[in-house]
């Protein structure tokens, strides 16, 4: 089996397309990841035997989103000491309210790092991941730095509007 530094994991199909931002942020700085379905509620024994096999493989990072009542990151976060990324999706009636306030409002002794509702936080997951990892592999460290100098270029090229 290969062994990705992060697993992104989210509880239906449906959060895809919410969460690619972070897939493509691992693919802008080259690093390996892989994504799987697995809810908390619908497939609770499979994911928490997920979690376990995917630390003993080599995960130093989980990005986990959800919608609605939104536990996966919390369930993720109860089977691993790893560092775990909830990415609140926007879905339903309460548009990720729900989600926000379900992820970020973890009891204490169980950490999950929160992120904005839907792709920015996502995206931003995915960046924070990065950094977590880079703390211990300069050459990711000079990749981030350089993935912020292009996003600042960028907008600096755009910046005169009229
Ligand atoms: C959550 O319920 C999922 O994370 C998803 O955001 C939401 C709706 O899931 P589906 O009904 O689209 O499968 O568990």
């Amino acid at each position: 089996m290969s062994s990705p530094l992060v697993s992104i994991l989210m509880g239906s199909k449906s959060d895809l397309d919410v969460m690619q931002p972070a897939r493509d942020a691992l693919n802008d700085l080259g690093v390996t990841h892989e994504v799987r379905v697995l809810s908390a509620h619908r497939t609770p024994d499979a994911l928490i035997q997920y979690v376990a096999d995917a630390a003993s493989r080599g995960v130093e990072v989980f990005i986990a989103g959800a919608g609605g009542a939104a536990h996966l990151p919390g369930v993720v976060a109860a089977k691993t000491t790893l560092p775990v990324l909830g990415v609140p999706i926007p879905s339903g009636h309460l548009l990720g309210l729900d989600a926000l306030l379900a992820i970020v409002q973890m009891p204490k002794g169980i950490p999950v790092a929160t992120f904005a509702v839907g792709k920015a936080g996502a995206g931003n997951a995915g960046l924070f991941a990065v950094a977590i990892l880079a703390g211990k592999r300069p050459e990711l460290a000079q990749k981030l730095v350089a993935w912020r100098k292009a996003q600042a270029d960028k907008l600096l090229k755009e910046s005169v509007v009229d």
